[in-house]
C-alpha cells in the first residue's frame, strides 16, 4: 500500500470493498427472508440487522463524512448505532427489511464509490492512503464473520458450501519453538490501514520463552476432556469455574457425546470431532484450564506478535510470519475460503521464521492479555472503535480464523471478547517460561 499511486490505491480499496461486499451477499443471499429477520441466538443480531449496519457504517464515514454528502438516511441512524441497542434487542426495532436494507446498501455503495474516484489518497487521517476506505472495508469484512458464526448458530440444513481445507502438508512439527529473549518491535506506525489499537509501534523486551508450534488440536483438547478436565476445580480460574458449573459446559461449543465418540455440529453438518484440526469454540476460561491441565500458560500478547514477527536474522518485526506479502492461499486458511480450520500442519510456507506455525488463520487465539492501548495510544478516528473497550472485561485474542477476511488480519491486528465468548472461531495455543 504504502508505494502505490493514488490511482492504484483507488483500484486497490474498490476491489477490497467489492470483496467484502461479494462476501455479504452470499451470506445473506443464503437464506430465505425469513431467516433473515429472525434471531439465531441472543448472542447475535438477525442478519439483516448485520447488513443494514455495515451500509449504515459506509454512509456515515465514507458519503457523509469523506465525501462531505448529504445524509441518505439520517432517519435510521440510531436504529444501527451498535451503541444505542444491544443485540438481543433488536430483532424487536423497526428495522428495514430484507428488500429495503439490500436496496440501502446497494445505494450507500454508489455514493461511497462516486467519493472514492475523486478522494485525496493524501493527507492525514482519514484521508492517508485511503485510510476511510480500508477501515470501513475492515468494518464489513468483520461483521461478515460475526455473519457467519451467527450461520454457524443458526439450526437447520447446511446452505454454505466450500471445499476442504488443505491436508497436513509438512513432516511431524516439534511440540514447541523455543522465542530467545530480548526486544522486538510491536505494533505499527507505517500500516497504512492498521486500525487505532494497533498503533504505535514500540518497543517491547520479551523473556525467553516456549510456544506450542502450532494451535491445540481437537485430540489433545479431548485427552483434558476425558481425563476429567471440566470437573476438577484445581485446573480453572475462579471466574472460570463458576461459569462453567453455572452453564453445565462440559465440553468445546457444538461438541456431543455420542455411544460412537464424540461429534460435532458445523454449520448445518454433523461429523465425528476431527483429530489434527485446532480446537475451536472454547472460551479463554477452557483456553487457561486446559493450558494449566498440560503445565503450561496462554501466551501473552506480546510473546504472540513476537513469534509472529520478529525475524532473528535482522531484528525486524515482520507484517505477516512469512514476509511481508499480503496473505496468499499458500500461507493461511482466511477468508472463507473453507467452512472450517485446516489441519495442523497445512499451511508449511505460512510459518515464522522461528518455526511457529499457523499463528494467521484457522482459528483466533486467546492470549492472557487484557485489550488495552499501546503507550502513545490515541482514539482514532472514534473513541468507540477500541477506546471504550479498554480493561480487564476483554482478553485480546490473535491471528484471525478461517472466517476472517485477509483485509482484516494482520501480524499487528488485535481482536477482543468477553473471556466467556464461544460462538467465535477462537481456539489457542500454549506458551511456558523458557
Ligand atoms: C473487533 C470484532 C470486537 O465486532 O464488535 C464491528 C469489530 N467494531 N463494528 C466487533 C467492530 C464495530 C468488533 N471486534
Ligand atoms: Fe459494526
Amino acid at each position: 500500500l504504502l508505494d502505490l499511486t493514488a490511482e492504484q490505491l483507488r483500484a486497490y480499496a474498490a476491489a477490497a470493498m467489492d470483496r467484502a461486499r461479494r462476501r455479504s451477499r452470499g451470506l445473506t443471499d443464503a437464506v430465505d427472508d425469513s431467516d433473515l429477520v429472525r434471531q439465531h441466538s441472543r448472542l447475535m443480531s438477525p442478519l439483516v440487522w448485520d447488513l443494514a449496519h455495515i451500509g449504515s457504517q459506509e454512509e456515515l464515514w465514507l458519503v457523509r463524512d469523506v465525501g462531505g454528502r448529504p445524509p441518505l438516511r439520517p432517519d435510521i441512524d440510531e436504529l444501527y448505532d451498535a451503541f444505542k441497542h444491544a443485540r438481543a434487542d433488536r430483532p424487536a426495532l423497526p428495522l428495514l427489511g430484507p428488500a429495503e436494507a439490500r436496496a440501502y446498501v446497494a445505494e450507500v455503495r454508489g455514493k461511497a464509490l462516486d467519493v472514492l474516484d475523486t478522494a485525496p489518497m493524501r493527507g492525514q487521517g482519514l484521508t492517508d492512503h485511503g485510510f476511510a476506505f480500508g477501515m470501513i472495508t475492515q468494518h464489513e469484512q468483520q461483521h461478515a464473520e460475526t455473519m457467519l458464526a451467527t450461520h454457524q448458530l443458526r439450526g437447520g440444513e447446511p446452505v454454505l458450501h466450500a471445499p476442504p481445507p488443505p491436508e497436513r502438508r509438512c513432516a511431524p512439527l516439534p511440540e514447541e519453538v523455543l522465542v530467545p529473549a530480548g526486544e522486538f518491535l510491536m505494533g505499527t506506525s507505517a500500516e497504512p490501514w492498521a486500525l487505532d489499537n494497533e498503533r504505535p509501534a514500540h518497543v517491547v523486551d520479551v523473556g525467553a520463552f516456549l510456544l506450542d508450534t502450532t494451535p491445540v488440536t481437537n485430540a489433545a483438547y479431548l485427552e483434558f476432556v476425558e481425563s476429567g478436565g471440566y470437573a476438577e476445580r484445581r485446573w480453572w480460574s475462579t471466574v472460570g469455574w463458576e461459569h462453567i458449573q453455572q452453564h453445565g459446559i462440559t465440553a468445546p461449543r457444538f461438541w456431543r457425546r455420542e455411544a460412537t465418540g464424540w461429534w460435532r455440529t458445523r454449520f448445518g453438518v454433523t461429523e465425528p470431532v476431527p483429530a489434527h484440526e485446532p480446537v475451536a469454540h472454547v472460551s479463554y476460561h477452557e483456553a487457561a484450564a486446559y493450558a494449566a491441565w498440560a503445565g503450561k500458560r496462554l501466551p501473552t500478547e506480546p510473546e504472540w506478535e513476537k513469534a509472529a514477527r520478529f525475524d532473528p536474522a535482522t531484528g525486524r518485526s515482520r507484517r505477516f510470519p512469512w514476509g511481508d506479502e499480503d496473505p496468499g492461499p499458500e500461507h493461511a486458511n482466511l477468508g472463507q475460503r473453507h467452512l472450517r480450520p485446516a489441519p495442523v500442519g497445512a499451511y508449511p510456507r505460512g510459518s515464522s521464521p522461528l518455526g511457529v506455525h499457523q499463528l494467521i488463520g484457522d482459528v483466533w487465539e486467546w492470549t492472557s492479555s487484557d485489550f488495552g492501548g499501546y503507550p502513545g495510544f490515541s482514539a482514532f478516528p472514534y473513541r468507540e472503535y477500541s477506546e471504550v473497550f479498554f480493561g480487564a472485561a476483554h482478553k485480546v485474542l490473535r491471528g484471525g480464523s478461517f472466517g476472517t477476511d485477509a483485509a482484516a488480519v494482520r501480524g499487528t491486528f488485535r481482536n477482543w471478547d468477553y473471556p466467556i465468548r464461544r460462538q467465535i472461531f477462537a481456539g489457542f495455543r500454549c506458551a511456558r517460561d523458557a
